[in-house]
């Protein structure tokens, strides 16, 4: 069953140079990139995307970083897309959680600055596929 799921290539991977590292893990894992842009976040987006976390302490800091350089955004796809991006991108905290083999447990000391986004569910994926790409979930 092919999923599709919302990846982020977050401004610290985009300024540490990590597109091409990040899109080839995604490829050599055998998923598909279905939709690519190289963008720039306003406060709107960046609060939409993260509404979920707007009552945590940590938010408006989380905003800040989000919007402080381009990211990449992509709809990748494939079979189980959503929980294989989450397995190859580690757990949230790059030293406690995610592993070494991970995207996070290889490149990333901060758990803000963890390089990386992967909708959690397939509820997120199609909220979060509309939000970055309406053109797509319109098709
Ligand atoms: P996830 O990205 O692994 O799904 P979430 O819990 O959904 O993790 O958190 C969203 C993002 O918010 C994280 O990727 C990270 O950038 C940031 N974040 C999460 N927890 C903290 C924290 O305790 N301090 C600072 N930033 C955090």
């Amino acid at each position: 069953m092919t999923e599709r799921t919302l990846i982020l290539i977050k401004p610290d991977a985009v300024s540490r140079g990590y597109i091409g590292e990040v899109l080839g893990r995604i490829e050599r894992k055998g998923l598909t990139i279905a939709a690519l842009e190289l963008k720039n976040v306003s406060n709107e987006l960046a609060s939409s995307h993260y509404a979920e976390h707007a009552e945590r302490p940590f938010f408006g800091s989380l905003l800040e970083f989000i919007t402080s350089g381009p990211v990449v955004a992509a709809v990748v796809e494939g079979p189980r897309a959503i929980a294989a991006f989450r397995q190859l991108a580690g757990g949230t905290d790059p030293v406690e959680k995610a592993t070494p083999g991970t995207i996070r447990g290889d490149l990333a000391l901060e758990t803000q600055e963890n390089l990386v986004h992967g909708s959690d569910s397939a509820e997120s994926a199609a909220r979060e596929i509309a939000l970055w790409f309406p053109e797509l979930s319109n098709a």
